[in-house]
C-alpha cells in the first residue's frame, strides 16, 4: 500500500483515537516511572557509545563507531549539549563526566571559523545552563570568552550578523542569512548581559532580530533568506520551519525570560499573520503551509519535522486550542510514516525529504501541550514516538538517524541535539513536574534551560 493511500486510510482511525480535549485514561505512576527509566537507559547507551568510540569529539558516528568533528578541532558538542539532560535525569556520574570533559578541553582561542547560530544554541546555551545548574564559575568564564569572540559577527551594515565568524581573528563570512540565524541570540546574549553587566550583548541580539522584524511585509510575514549587507530579501517564501523557526520562538521566549514587551508585541503580530495566512486544515489535522510573504498566496504545501515545534510554542503562550489542532497534524504525520519525514506534501501525502535525523520538535510539542492541558493523550502520542525512535534507531554504539523513513535505512550520524533535546523532552513528558518547573525556566532552542529573570 503506498503512502498516499495509507495517509488517507489512517484518517478515520486517527479521529477516533486522538481527540485533544477529550479526557483519556491517565498513566499510572508505575507506567510513568517505567517510561522515564526507558529514556534514562537510552541516555546511558548513547553516552557509553560516545565515550567508547568518540571520546572528546563533537559527535558519535553510531554505525561506523567513530568520532566526528564539525571543524578542524572538537568543541565538545555532545558532552556540552548533553550535560543538563544528564543533570535533569539524575544521571549524576554521566553529568560529572561530561562537565569534566568540557572544562578540561574546551578552548575557544583557536583560529577557526564557526557557524554563529549553531555555536550559540548548542555551546553558548549549553554553557549558560550548565553554569546555572552547577554554579561552576569555569563554565561562565567559558561562556563569556565565547560571547566576546562571537560579537564581531554582528558588525555588518545592518547589524544583522554574518553566518560565520573566526573565533580568533573575528573575520566574518557569508552575508546571505535567514531569520533563524539572525534572530536566535536574544536568550543567550540576554543572559550574558545579566551575568556580565554588559548591556551590549542583549543590544546587538535585539537589534539583529528587530532588523528582520522591521523588514516584514505589509501582511506581517518574513521571508526565508535575506542579505545582511543590503537588508534585501533573497527568498520571499514565508514558512515556520527551517531557517525561520527559532526567530519566532525567541521573540516569545525573550518576553518570558526577560519580560521584554517589544519582543512580545512582535511575536503577537507575527503569530496573528501566521495563523491567518499559513495555518491550513487538512483533516485530521492542521498544518502550516508556505506562502509568498507579500501576497500570502500558497507557494508549496510542504510541512515536516521542524515545523512541528510551533504547536509547542503556541501551547506555551496559552493557545492550547490551536496548538491541539496542529498536534493532530503532527501526530498524523508521525503515524503515517513512522517516524515522521523531514518534509512532505500535506495535501497529497508525497514525501519530499524522507530522512529523520532524530529530531525533537514533535515530542517537544507533546511535552508543552501535556504540561499546559494535563491531557494524557499527549503523553500517549509522545510515548508512541519515543518508542519508535528507541526501537528503530538503536545501534550497538548509540542511536542513528534514519536516511529513509520508508525503508528504515540508517545513516551514520547522531546529532548532539538527540541528547540535548529529544531525550530530554522524552523524559520530561513523564517525569514529575517539579523536575523542571516551567514557571522558573525557559528552554533555549536547543532545550537548554535558562532561569527566568523576574522583572516583568
Ligand atoms: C536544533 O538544533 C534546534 O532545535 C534548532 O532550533 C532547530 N533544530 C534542531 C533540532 O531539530
Amino acid at each position: 500500500m503506498n503512502y498516499r493511500t495509507r495517509f488517507a486510510l489512517l484518517i478515520p482511525i486517527f479521529l477516533v483515537l486522538s481527540i485533544p480535549g477529550k479526557p483519556q485514561k491517565p498513566f499510572t505512576g508505575k507506567q510513568k516511572a517505567a517510561q522515564c527509566e526507558l529514556v534514562k537507559s537510552a541516555c546511558r547507551h548513547a553516552w557509553n557509545g560516545y565515550k567508547q568510540y568518540a571520546y572528546g569529539c563533537d559527535a558519535l558516528k553510531p554505525i561506523s563507531k567513530k568520532g566526528h568533528n564539525w571543524y578542524g578541532k572538537s568543541f565538545l558538542m555532545t558532552p556540552l549539549d548533553a550535560y543538563d539532560t544528564f543533570f535533569l535525569l539524575g544521571l549524576k556520574t554521566q553529568a560529572e563526566e561530561a562537565k569534566t570533559m568540557v572544562i578540561a578541553n574546551l578552548n575557544f582561542n583557536v583560529d577557526q571559523e564557526v557557524q554563529l547560530f549553531e555555536i550559540n544554541i548548542r555551546l553558548m546555551g549549553g554553557l549558560l545552563s550548565a553554569y546555572e545548574l552547577s554554579h561552576d564559575e569555569r563554565l561562565l568564564a567559558l561562556a563569556v570568552d565565547l560571547g566576546a569572540r562571537l560579537l564581531p559577527a554582528f558588525n555588518s551594515p545592518t547589524g544583522m550578523p554574518y553566518r560565520f565568524v573566526n573565533l580568533k581573528t573575528g573575520k566574518t563570512r557569508d552575508s546571505v542569512s535567514n531569520p533563524a540565524e539572525i534572530g536566535t541570540y536574544l536568550l543567550e546574549f540576554g543572559k550574558l548581559t545579566a551575568f556580565t553587566g554588559d548591556s551590549g550583548y542583549y543590544r546587538v541580539a535585539k537589534k539583529a532580530a528587530f532588523e528582520v522584524y522591521k523588514r516584514r511585509s505589509d501582511i506581517d510575514l518574513v521571508g526565508t533568506t535575506i542579505d545582511v549587507n543590503t537588508g534585501e530579501w533573497k527568498n520571499r517564501e514565508s514558512q515556520i520551519g527551517a531557517r525561520i523557526d527559532s526567530y519566532y520562538e525567541y521573540l516569545y521566549k525573550a518576553w518570558l525570560l526577560f519580560g521584554d514587551k517589544e519582543c512580545l508585541q512582535a511575536w503577537q503580530i507575527h503569530n496573528r499573520a501566521i495563523k491567518k495566512f499559513l495555518l491550513t486544515e487538512v483533516p485530521p489535522g492542521w498544518y502550516f503551509t508556505r506562502v509568498d510573504m507579500r501576497s500570502g498566496k500558497e507557494t508549496h504545501p510542504l510541512y515536516g519535522a521542524l515545523d512541528a515545534f510551533y504547536a509547542g510554542i503556541l501551547a506555551l503562550s496559552g493557545d492550547t486550542v490551536t496548538a491541539g489542532k496542529i498536534q493532530m497534524g503532527n501526530y498524523h504525520m508521525w503515524t503515517t510514516f513512522n517516524p515522521e519525514p523531514e518534509e512532505f506534501n500535506f495535501r497529497t501525502g508525497e514525501v519530499t525529504d524522507a530522512s529523520y535525523p532524530l529530531r525533537p520538535e514533535n515530542i517537544e510539542s507533546c511535552f508543552y501541550l501535556y504540561r499546559k492541558t494535563k491531557n494524557p493523550e499527549y503523553q500517549r502520542m509522545g510515548q508512541h514516538m519515543i518508542n519508535d525512535i528507541l526501537m528503530k534507531c538503536r545501534t550497538e554504539a548509540g542511536y542513528a538517524e534514519i536516511k529513509n523513513v520508508k525503508t528504515l535505512e540508517l545513516s551514520d550520524s547522531m546529532e548532539s541535539f538527540f541528547l540535548a533535546e529529544t531525550l530530554k523532552y522524552a523524559y520530561l513528558l513523564f517525569a514529575p513536574e517539579n523536575t523542571l518547573d516551567l514557571s522558573k525556566v525557559v528552554f533555549n532552542t536547543e532545550a537548554h534551560p535558562l532561569r527566568i529573570i523576574n522583572d516583568k
